[in-house]
């Protein structure tokens, strides 16, 4: 490809003339915007240590009574895309939140998609559009676009858990903003008993849930068991999706989840996607490679890798497996059109 003009190849005059009125030259910029063969990435790879989180985290709850805060979140922010901005990549934000016991963070519903990855205590509940979702380790718990949802906590120990939200794209539409609410009463029971079993569904009266978000709650206990089943068969990648149970879609429009069990002293190596990636260290250790960076995660670290790179997991343990969360926005490219795997 050969190069093109540039800015200041042009008469100054001729510049101040476009600037006066809102024009702007396209071909000093083209290769920019449209670099050839592959995107150029803000997102940097990074990884975040629990142990350094926890103890700022635990400091926040000193220095910020919930009063003061309404969700009390350290933001796990990506350096490439400026600390400010609040992202990991181009359309995830990773936050760590801390509720203490006696604590709750008020009702309120918004635009952007949240769900809640539990890394520890007991005790603590999100209430999500009137279902109480008990927070226990590796819970997975979903905050839907518009649906009521508060915390609360019974318990007597810091409960502290990973949020990932689809703000950054949210809010780059100009599509994010929230509704404050009242508290809310309960008013059904778990989901998540509801589809504790893949192949069969209620159907009261013979009639299929119309929820666009049936499943509110993915209980850990049970995705480790489907993982720990999984493992007992020949397939190579021990991988499960969080889905809507209802119709077997992402559980969610614009991120997508799964879980992956890496057998111990595995290596798993994916190709290269054109999605970003965050890994979520839920049990175990293991190492997270790309390029010329490696990160080793021990539980409840965190690290974002950009999309378009192969990826290389390692279980670091011989003898125990390793669970890792993984986020990325393949349902949102997909939709769009842009997702691409690359072998
Ligand atoms: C939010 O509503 C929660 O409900 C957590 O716990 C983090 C970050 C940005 C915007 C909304 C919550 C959030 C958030």
């Amino acid at each position: 490809m050969h190069e093109l003009g540039r800015l200041e190849d042009l008469p100054e005059s001729y510049r101040a003339d476009l600037t006066a009125r809102n024009l702007v030259p396209l071909w000093p910029s083209l290769r920019a915007v449209l670099p050839p063969g592959k995107p150029t990435s803000r997102t940097q790879p990074i990884s975040w240590s629990y142990a350094d989180i926890r103890p700022l985290l635990l400091k926040a709850g000193e220095l910020t009574p919930m009063e003061k805060a309404e969700r009390r979140v350290l933001v796990l922010a990506n350096p490439g895309h400026g600390l400010e901005k609040m992202q990991a990549s181009s359309t995830i934000y990773l936050g760590m939140q801390l509720l203490l016991p006696g604590e709750w963070a008020p009702s309120h519903r918004h635009t952007p998609n949240a769900v809640r990855m539990i890394v520890e205590g007991k005790g603590a509940y999100t209430t999500v559009e009137g279902e109480k979702c008990p927070m226990e380790r590796g819970d997975l718990i979903l905050t839907p676009t518009g649906l009521w949802h508060e915390h609360g906590h019974d318990g007597n120990e810091p409960v502290v858990w990973l949020d990932v939200l689809d703000l950054p794209i949210v809010y780059y539409m100009e599509a994010s903003y929230v509704t404050p609410g009242e508290r809310q009463p309960i008013t059904s029971a778990g989901s998540d008993r509801a589809y504790q079993r893949g192949g069969v569904m209620p159907t009261p009266m013979f009639t299929r849930s119309a929820n666009a978000f049936p499943m509110l709650r993915y209980p850990w206990a049970d995705v480790k068991a489907t993982l720990q089943g999984l493992a007992t068969t020949a397939t190579e990648a021990v991988q499960v999706s969080y889905v809507n149970p209802e119709t077997g879609l992402d559980a969610l429009k614009i991120l997508g989840f799964s879980a992956l069990m890496l057998r111990p002293g595995q290596t798993l190596n994916l190709p290269a996607r054109s999605t970003a990636m965050v890994f979520h260290e839920i049990e175990g250790s293991a190492s997270v490679s790309a390029a010329d960076q490696s990160f080793s995660l021990k539980e409840a670290d965190t690290c974002c890798i950009p999309g378009y790179t192969p990826i290389t997991l390692s279980n670091l343990s011989a003898d125990q497996p390793a669970f890792i969360f993984i986020a990325d926005d393949a349902p949102l490219q997909k939709k769009l059109g842009v997702y691409e795997v690359r072998s």
